[in-house]
Formats: structure tokens, sequence, C-alpha cells
């Protein structure tokens, strides 16, 4: 295959993909499947449940392939998440922090879940990484059609 064809190389998420550092600041089950207010809510929610414990949040890999995100433990390098980019249905940049973000995880039409990640540079990377990996994905899956249809 010639990756000249894709928007975006998808070599980059092969294997094992594009890695992050970054700290865990929770999840928690979200009403609807996007939504940026309601995104909002939820991180500022998270930070504060997490400052109020008084513990350190969790440090984290954040791995970006084709297989999805991943979000394994730094230190014991367990992978307590994978969630495929089709359950992925919205990304949502803190806007009052330019170093957190979060994404809504679809287990089922009516199954939500808020995951919120500290970045250890800006969050901006993350995201565009994220949006380039929902296209190439895109347009993978594209490309299987086209070639069924031939
Ligand atoms: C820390 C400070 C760091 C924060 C860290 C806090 O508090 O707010 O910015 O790391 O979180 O403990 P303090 O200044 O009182 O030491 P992040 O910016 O990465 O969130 P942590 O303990 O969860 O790592």
């Amino acid at each position: 295959r010639k990756s000249k064809k894709f928007k975006n190389d998808p070599l980059r998420f092969q294997g094992s993909g594009v890695n992050f550092n970054g700290k865990f600041i929770g999840f928690d089950e979200i009403a609807e499947a996007r939504g940026d207010k309601l995104c909002q809510e939820k991180i500022q929610r998270l930070k504060a449940l997490k400052r109020s414990s008084g513990e350190h949040k969790q440090r984290i890999n954040i791995n970006v392939s084709l297989e999805g995100i991943k979000v394994i433990d730094q230190k014991t390098g367990v992978v307590e998440y994978t969630h495929p980019v089709h359950k992925v249905s919205f990304i949502s940049r803190d806007t009052m922090d330019s170093r957190a973000f979060g994404y809504v995880y679809s287990e089922a039409d009516n199954s939500h879940n808020f995951f919120a990640i500290k970045t250890e540079k800006a969050a901006d990377q993350l995201v565009l990484t994220l949006r380039d990996l929902f296209q190439v994905v895109y347009e993978l899956k594209k490309d299987e059609v086209d070639e069924i249809k031939k």
C-alpha cells in the first residue's frame, strides 16, 4: 500500500504507535456521547474530586495506535484501559487548562464514560494526534470498502 493515498501517514499508528506521558485524573459516567459543555463540567468535577482526595494522580502513558487509546500505568506497565477508536465518541480540551483534556468512551448507546487526562506537555499535541488517528482509521475503512467494491 502506498501511504501517499492517505491524507495522513498511517504508518506511525501501526505496531506500537505513538506515546505520551501524563497523569490520570479519573473517569466517570456521562449522560451523553458528546457535548462540549457537559465535558467541561465533567473534567472540572473530576479534577476537584481528585484534588480533594489529597492523593497524587496516577502517572500514566497514553498510547495511540490503530488499536485505539491505551491508558498504561507508568510504574507497572499494566494496560488499564484499551478504548478502540470506533467507541470514542468525543474529544474535549480543557478550556481552563492547556495541559488537560478528556474523551467520551461509548460502550453502548446508553453507556458513556468520560476519561480525564492531564498531559506532561500541551494537551493539544495529543488531541491533534488523536484527530490524525481518527482520520487514518476512517481512510483505512474507506479504502477497504473501495477494495470490496472493485
Ligand atoms: C502539585 C501541583 C502540580 C500537580 C500535582 C500537585 O501540587 O499542583 O502542578 O501536577 O499533581 O500535587 P503542589 O504544587 O501543592 O505540590 P500536575 O500539574 O501534573 O497536575 P499530582 O500530585 O497529582 O501529581
